[in-house]
């Protein structure tokens, strides 16, 4: 099992999206294992930003994610890091595909929705950037036993 991080931007928030883009995850069968507003600082958002700060768009990109609290979430399931994005779609939302939440929910390359972390290695830092450990619960999901086959949940 895997743990990766999504945030649901201002562009979620105040388009008030928050429960039709939850509902996605959990219907595809992921676990939801932490969840919590906040409004993010300029110190997280260089961090969590950090191979961007040098872009011309990087103010207005930490203006975008700072226009409303956004909601932070730590999503498990086995590949989870790979399955969320992939259901993320690519980062404009002009280019990415019906079916994905971008390309179902935003024409921008900026205001598109969900931050989902892109690999394995950059999960466990950004579930960590965004959760204090006793944040994230690793409770049994009565679920998986139909959501996977035998033996496939590790
Ligand atoms: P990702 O969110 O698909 O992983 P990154 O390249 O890591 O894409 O960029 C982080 C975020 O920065 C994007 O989701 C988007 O909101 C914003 N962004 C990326 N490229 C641009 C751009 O060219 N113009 C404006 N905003 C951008
Ligand atoms: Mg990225």
């Amino acid at each position: 099992m895997e743990t990766t991080l999504v945030l649901l931007k201002p562009s979620c928030v105040q388009r008030q999206l928050i429960g039709e883009i939850v509902n996605r995850f959990e219907r595809r069968g992921l676990r939801i294992s932490g969840m919590k507003m906040m409004q993010l600082s300029d110190e997280i958002l260089r961090e969590h930003y950090a191979h961007l700060v040098d872009k011309p768009f990087f103010p207005g990109l930490c203006a975008s994610m700072q226009a409303s609290p956004v909601v932070a979430m730590a999503i498990s399931g086995v590949e989870a890091v790979q399955v969320v994005r992939t259901m993320a779609g690519v980062t404009n939302g002009r280019q990415a595909a019906p079916g994905t939440i971008r390309g179902d929910y935003s024409v921008s390359n900026q205001q598109n929705i969900v931050h989902a972390s892109d690999s394995v290695e950059n999960a466990a830092i950004e579930v960590a950037r965004f959760f204090r450990p006793e944040e994230v619960f690793d409770y049994e999901s009565g679920a998986f036993a139909y959501i996977y086959g035998a033996g496939e949940c590790k």
